[in-house]
C-alpha cells in the first residue's frame, strides 16, 4: 500500500477512504463555494421575437394546450442548458393558447407570473375569478392559487410566464393539485379582486394572507398612463430611468413571497449609468427601441424581445425612442433573505 500512497499521494488515499463515508473535504471546494463576489453559469442572452415567434406558434401544431397541460417553449439560459431556467432561481417559457383552447386548472407551490405579449380574448382564471389580458398586461398566480387559461379570442395569444420553479426545487417544496374539472367554476365578477384591493381600500376586517397580492391584474393601460404623467416631473435616475416596482397593496412590498415585477420608461436618447445587482433580472421590451449592453454582450432591442441579465453583471440601456422596459426578478427573496445588494455607477470603474 506504500506505493499506492506515493502514486496518488497521502491526501487523495484520504478522500478516497472518506468518500466511502459520504464524506469529503471542504478545503478542495472552499474557494469555488464561498467566492468574494458572485459567480454564475448563467450568461446574458436575448431571444429576439422575431427568430422564436414562428416557433412558438408552431408549438401549436404538434400539441394541444390540453395534452401538454402548458404549452410554453422554455427559455434556457445558453449557461443552464438542460436546467430548465433562465436564471439559477428562475424558470421562463413562451406559453401558447390557441382560440377555443383550455389550460386545465390546477395549482401548485410555485409562484407565477405572465406578461402578454400578443393577442386578445385570452384569459387566466385566479380562485374563481376571471382576467381578461391584453398585451403589456402583467397577472399573477401566487402560490396554491387554483389558475387555468382559455381563450375566447380569435387569434393565438402568446405571453412570457415567469415561475419561482428552481427556487422550489431548492427547498424540495413543490406540490401541485389538479382541479377536478378542466376550467374552474367563475365565482366572481371580472374585477373583483381589484375593486376590493387595488384602488386605495381594503373591505374593512378583512384577515388576509398578505405573502401575495390579492390584486392579480396589472393592465398595462393603466401603469403606461402613470408613466406618462410621471416623466412630466423630468426626474430621471441615472441607473434606471423612471422604473417603478408592482407592489402587493397591503404591503407596499413585492408582488410575490419570492418574485418581485418592475416597469421603467427611458425617454428617447436616455443613456442609463451601468448598473449591476445580485438578482439576476429577465426584461422584455413593452414598447420602443433600444439597446442594452449586459456585461460583454450588446442586444438590439425592439418590442417584445426577451433578454436576461445574470446576477451581479453589469446592464446599460441606450433608448433610440421611448423605450418601456418590463422586468422581474426574485429581488423578493433576496431582500426577505437579506442577501440583495447593487452597485450603481461606474465606482472606481469596476463595472
Ligand atoms: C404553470 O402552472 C404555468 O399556469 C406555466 O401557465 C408554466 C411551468 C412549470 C410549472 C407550472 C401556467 C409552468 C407552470
Amino acid at each position: 500500500m506504500g506505493s499506492t500512497k506515493t502514486e496518488i499521494g497521502v491526501r487523495e488515499k484520504f478522500y478516497q477512504d472518506i468518500d466511502s463515508h459520504n464524506m469529503a473535504p471542504l478545503w478542495e471546494v472552499f474557494r469555488s463555494l464561498v467566492t468574494p463576489t458572485p459567480v454564475t453559469l448563467a450568461r446574458p442572452h436575448c431571444w429576439y421575437y422575431q427568430d422564436v415567434r414562428d416557433w412558438v406558434l408552431r408549438a401549436g401544431d404538434v400539441i394541444t394546450a390540453r395534452e401538454a397541460e402548458r404549452r410554453v417553449l422554455v427559455l434556457e439560459n445558453p449557461g443552464l442548458r438542460g436546467q430548465t431556467r433562465i436564471t439559477n432561481s428562475l424558470y421562463a417559457g413562451l406559453q401558447l393558447i390557441l382560440p377555443g383552447e383550455v389550460a386545465p386548472s390546477h395549482r401548485h407551490t410555485q409562484s407565477a407570473l405572465r406578461f402578454i405579449i400578443e393577442g386578445t380574448g385570452a384569459y387566466t382564471a385566479v380562485d374563481g375569478e376571471r382576467a381578461y389580458m391584453e398585451r403589456g398586461d402583467l397577472i399573477l398566480t401566487p402560490p396554491m392559487t387554483w389558475h387555468d387559461h382559455g381563450s375566447n379570442g380569435e387569434v393565438p395569444t402568446v405571453w412570457l410566464d415567469g415561475l419561482d420553479i428552481p427556487i422550489i426545487q431548492t427547498f424540495d417544496a413543490s406540490f401541485l393539485e389538479g382541479f377536478p374539472e378542466d376550467s374552474q367554476p367563475t365565482t366572481k365578477p371580472e374585477g373583483d379582486s381589484r375593486a376590493r384591493y387595488g384602488r386605495n381600500m381594503r373591505p374593512l376586517d378583512t384577515q388576509l394572507k398578505n405573502t401575495s397580492s390579492p390584486v392579480f391584474s396589472y393592465p398595462y393601460a393603466d401603469y403606461r398612463e402613470a408613466l406618462e404623467k410621471m416623466r412630466l416631473q423630468e426626474e430621471w435616475d441615472i441607473c434606471h430611468g423612471l422604473k417603478m416596482t408592482f407592489i402587493n397593496p397591503q404591503t407596499g412590498g413585492p408582488v410575490m413571497p419570492t418574485i418581485a415585477a418592475f416597469v421603467q420608461l427611458l425617454p428617447k436618447a436616455f443613456s442609463t449609468s451601468p448598473y449591476r445587482s445580485t438578482d439576476a433580472s429577465v426584461y422584455t421590451v413593452v414598447d420602443g427601441e433600444g439597446r442594452a449592453f449586459v456585461g460583454d454582450e450588446e442586444f438590439s432591442l425592439t418590442p417584445n424581445d426577451i433578454f436576461v441579465v445574470p446576477s451581479w453583471c453589469p446592464l446599460q440601456l441606450n433608448a433610440e425612442e421611448d423605450l418601456v422596459l418590463f422586468s422581474f426578478s426574485d429581488r423578493s427573496a433576496q431582500e426577505k433573505l437579506g442577501l440583495w445588494r447593487e452597485q450603481r455607477g461606474n465606482k472606481e470603474d469596476s463595472l
